[in-house]
């Protein structure tokens, strides 16, 4: 499968492949609406061209977020993971940074992946003042579940058996839990079935929302932890060749999420899991740590927005593209 986009391409994933293409993004009413909605943050320029506030930090190149985008590359055997927890400021927005919780310092956390039945051992390392740990959705031994408080500067080694294949999310789960996951203890694990999936361009995309004023509410919401990233920066696919997503909602605070792509249908394997579809739809409406892994073409060259279907989400910096080129 060709690899387009020489410079941005990113994160080959044997041979699967997605990139980044940069360009503006087309002036129309739509961003009135997020122009208003933006004088709502408590910080940030309510101009530009995608919604001040709601606009990733012009520091940020099309780059930025591959390594919570591109999946790694599928391997066959056990997977070593070293996962510290660290407090650190992250920029999710133009002109709004948080003092995240993250998982080695980006949230979402690194994305792991592993062949179903294979080990997974973690080396993990609270780094921080605070109790900590590292839970994973999916099925393994409730000895090594993660739910027990790590203390500050502890350390504990989790050894999970990779499945069932499928995508499952991994976060903090110690108390309170909507704190520590608001505040950026999440990310992704991807199961390969045993001899792995039919080629396709590979992305992560996983709703999250962060709470910029400490209120307990989300002011911003993103897909792979920065506002309107995809927005300035569509994901660039080649017209007609297949695309597996793995979606997440990793929102707190929110009962609900979705996913709704434009001018395209998708088939769903709910939590990735099963070798055949569940249904065909162009939206999917997650709950809280729900997933699925999608599956479709981009025939026509253009570009397919997408974004969640709860609009107050989607125009506060969930909006994106994929750009079939
Ligand atoms: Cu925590």
């Amino acid at each position: 499968m060709t690899l387009l986009g020489a410079g941005a391409v990113l994160g080959s994933v044997g041979t699967h492949a997605a990139a980044h293409a940069s360009s503006a993004a087309p002036t129309t009413d739509h961003y009135e609406s997020e122009r208003r909605l933006s004088s709502e943050l408590p910080a940030g320029d309510a101009a530009g061209p995608y919604g001040g506030s709601y606009s990733p930090p012009n520091e940020l190149d099309e780059t930025a977020l591959d390594a919570v985008t591109i999946p790694p590359p599928p391997n066959s055997g056990p997977v070593e993971v070293e996962m510290t927890v660290v407090e650190t400021e992250i920029a999710v927005g133009r002109d709004n940074t948080v003092a995240a919780w993250t998982y080695n310092g980006s949230a979402p956390g690194p994305i792991i992946r592993a062949t179903e039945g294979e080990l997974i051992r973690i080396r993990f390392v609270n780094a921080t003042g605070h109790d900590h740990n590292l839970h994973f959705h999916g099925r393994h031994s409730p000895i090594h579940d993660g739910w027990e408080p790590v203390p500050p500067g502890g350390e504990v080694i989790y050894e999970i058996e990779a499945g069932p294949a499928g995508v499952h999310p991994y976060h903090c789960h110690t108390m309170p839990i909507d704190l520590h996951i608001s505040k950026g203890l999440y990310g992704t694990l991807i199961v390969d079935p045993p001899g792995g999936r039919s080629d396709a361009h590979e992305v992560v995309l996983a709703l999250t929302g962060w709470d910029v004023n400490d209120d307990g509410r989300n002011e911003l919401y993103t897909w792979n932890g920065v506002a309107g990233f995809f927005e300035k920066f569509p994901i660039k696919i080649p017209a007609g060749e297949p695309v597996r997503t793995y979606v997440l909602n990793l929102m707190e605070y929110e009962p609900v999420g979705s996913f709704h792509l434009h001018a395209e249908t998708f088939t769903v394997f709910p939590a990735g899991i099963g070798s055949q579809p569940a249904f065909e739809t162009d939206v999917i409406t997650l709950g809280q740590m729900e997933r699925a892994m999608i599956e479709f073409h981009l025939s026509d060259r253009g570009r397919y927005m997408f974004h969640p279907h709860q609009h107050s989400i989607a125009h506060r910096g969930a909006t994106g593209w994929f750009s079939a080129i």
